[in-house]
Parts: structure tokens; sequence; C-alpha cells
């Protein structure tokens, strides 16, 4: 693993334009569950039962309950060191952007600048109709719009069978295309489109996981904990 980890510091250190691309492993030492492991909140809901427009519109309650657990535990997290090491790789000139799947925020809150949140943030509420933003206590309190009165409120993330926010998709797009190094950190790789960045680039791709995937060809696979993978790089570059 050590030896690992030194190659992916050269790999960083050779490239003048990293990218780092994130899942929900990357969240799982901040205790936020994710999604396909064994306990994870797949094993436990149907996402095609909650997590798209469909059960936005159908079945309101069982969204409504589903996204406001998840609102609720975001109050006990905090990011971990490994979010910490991204920013002061950033900071150090060592990163470029992160592209996150990951809907929780704290890329920021770690203090990233560059951050693509792909999926978008569940901090974020707003009004499914007119898009007026709203705050959390609107969306768990079930209030209609302040602006057009509908019955409509949700987070700003983007369900099953909705498209990605155009504007974020094409800057982080571009970057990939552009990057030397792709550094994939704690996703299945299973969710379409973000799935096949791994494609786009031209550089070194690094996959850093706690389970191998398989169809990608990588350049370096480090399985492990990221956190822990994060905090050894960060001691060699940083
Ligand atoms: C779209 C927000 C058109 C909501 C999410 C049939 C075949 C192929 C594709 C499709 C299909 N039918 C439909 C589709 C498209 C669909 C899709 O991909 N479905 C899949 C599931 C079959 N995609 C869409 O609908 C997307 N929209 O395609 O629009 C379009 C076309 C072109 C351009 C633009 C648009 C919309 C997808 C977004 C859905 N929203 N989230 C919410 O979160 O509630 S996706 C959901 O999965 C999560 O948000 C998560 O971000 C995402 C990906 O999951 P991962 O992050 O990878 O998490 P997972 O648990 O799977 O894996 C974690 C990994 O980490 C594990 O391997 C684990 O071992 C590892 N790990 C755990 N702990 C650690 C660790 N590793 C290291 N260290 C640790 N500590």
């Amino acid at each position: 693993m050590k030896r690992a980890i030194e190659e992916l510091a050269a790999i960083i250190k050779n490239s003048k334009n990293t990218v780092v691309m994130t899942g929900a492993g990357m969240d799982t030492e901040s205790n936020i569950p994710d999604f396909r492991s064994k306990d994870g909140w797949w094993n436990k809901v149907d996402p095609m039962k909650v997590a798209n427009i469909d059960a936005f519109y159908e079945h309101y309650p069982t969204f409504h309950e589903f996204y406001s657990a998840r609102i609720k535990s975001l109050d006990r997290v905090v990011p971990h060191k490994g979010h910490y090491v991204l920013a002061d790789l950033e900071r150090a000139g060592y990163i470029k952007s992160i592209a996150t799947q990951n809907i929780s925020g704290l890329h920021s809150q770690a203090g990233s600048k560059t951050v693509y949140e792909l999926h978008g943030n569940l901090r974020r509420i707003r009004c499914n109709e007119c898009y007026q933003e709203h705050s959390i206590d609107d969306f768990l309190t079930k209030a209609a719009c302040n602006y057009c009165g509908k019955k409509a409120l949700r987070p700003d993330v983007v369900l099953f069978g909705e498209t990605l926010p155009a504007s974020i998709w094409d800057k982080a797009i571009k970057d990939v295309e552009d990057s030397d190094a792709l550094i994939i950190i704690g996703t299945s790789l299973q969710v379409y489109p973000v799935n096949q960045f791994p494609y786009m680039t031209r550089g070194k791709v690094v996959f850093i996981n706690m389970e191998r995937v398989d169809g990608y060809n990588f350049d370096l696979e480090i399985i492990g904990k990221a956190g822990e993978i994060l905090n050894e790089l960060g001691h060699i570059l940083l």
C-alpha cells in the first residue's frame, strides 16, 4: 500500500493538471452511509422508489421522509482528514478541481474551492416548479412555495431520470478531458453519466476504493480506505 501511495504522489507531482472525482465512499468515514455497500442506503430502500423524479410526483410522503432523514443526519457529520487533505492539495497547487457525486457539501466545508457538485447539494432546497430557493425548515415542514404557491419543495439534488446541471457538467467534463491525471475516490462507478469520466481523460487514471470494479483499465489501483490513503498522501506531498 505504501509503495502504491508513493506511486500516486509521483503521478500527481508529474501532472500539470490533476482532477479528483469522488463518490459516496469519500463520505463514509464521516458517518454518511454509501449506497451499494452491504450497509448502504440501497439495501434499506429501493432507489427507484425514493430517489427518482417519479417518486417525487407519485410517492411524495416516502420521498419526503427519505430526504428529511438524510438532511437531518447531516447535522451530525463533519469532513474527515481526507477531505482536508484534498483542500490542502488544491491550495498547494497539486489538484485543479474536484468533481463529486456526493450531495453532502463536505468538500466545500473542508475548504476545497473548485468543487463541481454533479448531483447537487442536499442542503439546498428549491421549488420543483419555479426553482425558488427555500430553507431546509420549509422543506421539513412541507411548506408551500412562497413564490408560486405550489406544494412542491425538494432538495436541489439530481434524481434518477433527471439530467445533470448543464453548466456544472460542462465545466467538469472540460477539466477531465484536459487532465493529465484523474484520481477517482470512493465510487462503484455504476451511475451514468459520471461513470464515463475514466474514458474521457487522456491522462493517467488512478482508482482508490474499498473494492475493485470491472470494465475499466486503471493505471494505478489502491484498494483501501480513502481517509487513510489521503492522510498518507498528505504526509508525502504537503
Ligand atoms: C441521466 C442524488 C441523462 C440523489 C444520485 C440503465 C443502464 C445505465 C444507465 C441507466 C439505466 N437506466 C437509467 C440510467 C441512467 C441513470 C443511471 O445511471 N442508473 C443506474 C443506477 C443504472 N442515471 C441517471 O438517471 C442520471 N441522469 O442519465 O440523465 C443525461 C445524459 C447525459 C448527460 C447528462 C444527463 C442521474 C444520476 C444521478 C442520480 N442521483 N444521487 C441522492 O443521492 O439521493 S446517484 C447515487 O449514486 C448517489 O447519489 C451516488 O452519488 C451515486 C453513485 O454512487 P457512488 O457514489 O458510486 O456510491 P456507491 O455506494 O455505489 O459506491 C461507493 C463505493 O465506495 C463502494 O464501491 C464502496 O466499496 C466504496 N467505499 C465505501 N467506503 C469507502 C469506500 N472506498 C474507500 N474508502 C472508504 N472509506
